[in-house]
């Protein structure tokens, strides 16, 4: 029965089809690190022996081959309320995916937002934490010239992948209130209402994602159509709010919608703080996050 450390990691490594390269680069460790903890001639720091049991969903007692039950201590289930500090996603791992995809390695960059679910965290901390700041850093580099405009797009299209990669499956989907989202006008920043539209399906609610440029027309006739609860609507910059206040005063006309909140949120808000009651709308959020729990009060949940 039970195995020495070495032996555990060599053989959870080879369940998840890892070589001693990839698993290295998951945990931010050499090959030789791994290599020696599998021969069991060295062993790993205690942060690094957590960050083991998290990525293979194990029990520390299992790792070090006390039980042959390999059931981890936290349910991964509850996780993302136990997260031990010294896995919080800091700015480190936002740096990590932008240096990588900078490398052009989608690769290492894909691993980082593996690694963050892989260790329990939510997706919205996944967009708030990593995703957000690494493309709010892209934007200060390019602005500053030390990012070439190309970069700054290839870096847009492969976040733009993995946001659909992270998104739920349509199959497991249960369908719940309709929350209809999309970006001001001409406003091409769709990638954080993207994500917002995202942590809330995640979050159960029916989403539909609309773009920008969306006639008040279209609007109506989406919202005459289909069970909507909550509009969010999304303005990178303060020019594109004129358009939301437009969309919320043509809604405020038709008494049928009041029983829809809306919501407003992106960088057009920033440094704002009463914009959003100003323009008419019942809430505004600075991120995902905010935006799971906005909705979730709004309806009452
Ligand atoms: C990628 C990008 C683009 C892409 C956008 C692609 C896409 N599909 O989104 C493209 C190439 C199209 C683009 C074009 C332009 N861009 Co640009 N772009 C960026 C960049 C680098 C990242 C944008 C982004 O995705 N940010 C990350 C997301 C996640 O952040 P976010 O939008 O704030 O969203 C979060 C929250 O705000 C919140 N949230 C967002 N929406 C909502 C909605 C609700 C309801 C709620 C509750 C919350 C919420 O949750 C999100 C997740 O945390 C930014 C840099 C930056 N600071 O953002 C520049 C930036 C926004 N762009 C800028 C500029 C100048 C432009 C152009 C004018 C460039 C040009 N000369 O053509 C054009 C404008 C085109 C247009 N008509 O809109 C400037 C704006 C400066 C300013 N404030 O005036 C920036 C800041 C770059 C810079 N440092 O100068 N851009």
């Amino acid at each position: 029965m039970n195995a020495t450390f070495g032996e555990r990691i060599k053989g959870l490594r080879r369940g998840r089809k890892k070589n001693q390269k990839e698993l290295a680069s998951y945990l931010g460790l050499s090959q030789t690190t791994i290599a020696n903890y599998e021969n069991n001639s060295r062993f790993p720091n205690d942060t690094t022996l957590i960050n083991l049991a998290d990525y293979f969903h194990v029990s520390l007692d299992y790792l070090l081959g006390r039980t042959d039950d390999s059931s981890p201590f936290i349910p991964p289930n509850q996780k993302s309320k136990n997260i031990n500090k010294a896995h919080s996603v800091d700015e480190g791992w936002s740096g990590r995916y932008l240096e990588a995809l900078i490398r052009t390695d989608f690769k290492e960059a894909w691993r980082v937002l593996e690694l963050a679910s892989q260790m329990g965290h939510t997706l919205e901390t996944v967009y708030d934490k990593i995703l957000k700041p690494a493309l709010y850093k892209a934007g200060v580099l390019w602005q500053t010239g030390k990012l070439d405009v190309a970069q700054e797009h290839f870096i847009t299209s492969e976040t733009e992948r993995f946001i659909s990669l992270l998104r739920k499956k349509p199959s497991t989907i249960t369908p719940g209130p309709l929350v209809v989202t999309f970006a001001a006008d001409d406003d091409r920043h769709t990638l954080g209402v993207r994500m917002v539209s995202s942590a809330l399906e995640e979050a159960g609610y029916n989403v539909m994602f609309l773009g920008n440029q969306l006639p008040f027309n279209s609007l109506r006739f989406i919202l005459n159509q289909y069970p909507v609860k909550v509009v969010a609507m999304s303005a990178s910059h303060p020019v594109y709010v004129n358009n939301i206040t437009f969309m919320i005063n043509n809604m405020r006309e038709h008494s049928s919608y009041d029983h829809i909140s809306v919501i407003v949120g992106g960088q057009g808000f920033h440094g704002k703080p009463d914009l959003w009651k100003e323009i008419g709308s019942d809430a505004y959020g600075e991120d995902a996050s905010t935006a799971v729990k906005l909705v979730s009060a709004l309806l009452g949940q």
